[in-house]
């Protein structure tokens, strides 16, 4: 017999160290450096992100909680009770937590990248929530991944808030959401949360706080790479920027050479000269057309759709 406060934890095999070393030595070796945003997320990482949430500049997570309240009995009533809720980057799942009152999901399955950050907060949740079946899965969303056959695949409910979706490429985004389309089931639905466009200085104040923290959490990544490779960054000679990218709509994180250096991992050195970048993140943002198209592409049909007064942030319901 389960216990009732003891989440199942497991992880899938998208998650495997070797591999994710791989593809960040790669990414660091590569001229421009471009690496991808999930090696922002160890525990530190995590921590530091929801740091950042907490922050006057950073609006996403703050407007994004303002729409779900304020619409939270009529998001619910579109999405029906009883569901198994599917949290995409649960990190701390306070999100997901704050509908379990009226969602009365019967399964919680919280995916994160960083699943020793994850348990944590699933300890609570089983002790605080017996009668939900809580599952954590440590999970590589950019990576092919299929839902275990513990998570029931009936009356599936994607919950992927926060506009993380943002930080996929607008294709990478399709795939994932056809991915997920795929493993919805017919009466399956997607409550998506997406930042949308907005004048470049209030983006960029978002991304560059004045405390550092969005700094730290950029710079972090070294440290980061540092353990996985081995290798001896020294993440005070690298500077974080971010840039609002019109072309592209997105905001582009980078960490920039504040001097020439040699690092070193698995017995290989490399050579950045000052100013070299190296792209740690994209953070797209979207029209609400925009989202409706992205949809459609994967195979989701746009059912309803909630914003804040200012038209600063989107949650989009979509059936499959
Ligand atoms: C997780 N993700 C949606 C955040 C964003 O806004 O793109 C990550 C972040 N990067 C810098 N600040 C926050």
């Amino acid at each position: 017999v389960r216990s009732p406060s003891r989440p199942r934890l497991m992880s899938l095999a998208t998650l495997d160290p070797a591999r994710l070393a791989d593809e960040l030595d790669a990414g660091l070796s590569s001229r421009p450096a471009c690496v991808s945003p999930k090696f922002l997320y160890d525990e530190l990482g995590s921590r530091l992100f929801d740091a950042i949430t907490a922050l006057p500049e950073y609006y996403p997570t703050r407007v994004e909680g303002r729409i779900l309240a304020a619409h939270r009995d009529e998001i619910c009533r579109a999405l029906g009770a009883g569901r198994s809720l599917i949290d995409l980057g649960a990190g701390d799942c306070r999100k997901a937590e704050a509908l379990f009152g009226c969602l009365a999901p019967r399964q919680y399955v919280a995916l994160d990248i960083s699943l020793g950050y994850l348990a944590g907060a699933l300890r609570r949740l089983a002790r605080d929530w017996p009668a939900i079946d809580v599952i954590g899965l440590g999970v590589d969303l950019a990576a092919d991944f299929r839902l275990p056959a513990d998570i029931a695949p009936e009356r599936r409910l994607f919950f992927y808030p926060g506009s993380s979706i943002g930080n996929f490429t607008p294709e990478a985004a399709v795939t994932l959401l056809a991915r997920l389309r795929d493993q919805a089931g017919d009466d399956g639905r997607l409550l998506l949360g997406a930042d949308l466009v907005k004048p470049a200085p209030r983006l960029e104040a978002a991304y560059d706080d004045p405390l550092g923290v969005t700094a730290a959490f950029n710079r972090n990544l070294l440290l980061h790479a540092n353990r996985l490779l081995g290798a001896d960054f020294d993440a005070s000679d690298w500077r974080h920027l971010a840039r609002w990218n019109p072309q592209q709509s997105r905001i582009d994180m980078y960490l920039e050479a504040r001097r020439d250096q040699e690092v070193s991992w698995r017995g290989r050195s490399h050579f950045y000269p000052l100013g070299t970048r190296i792209h740690t993140e994209s953070s797209h943002k979207y029209r609400p057309d925009d989202l409706d198209r992205l949809l459609a592409a994967a195979g989701w049909h746009l059912a309803d759709a909630w914003f804040d007064e200012a038209r600063q942030f989107a949650v989009v319901h979509a059936r499959a």
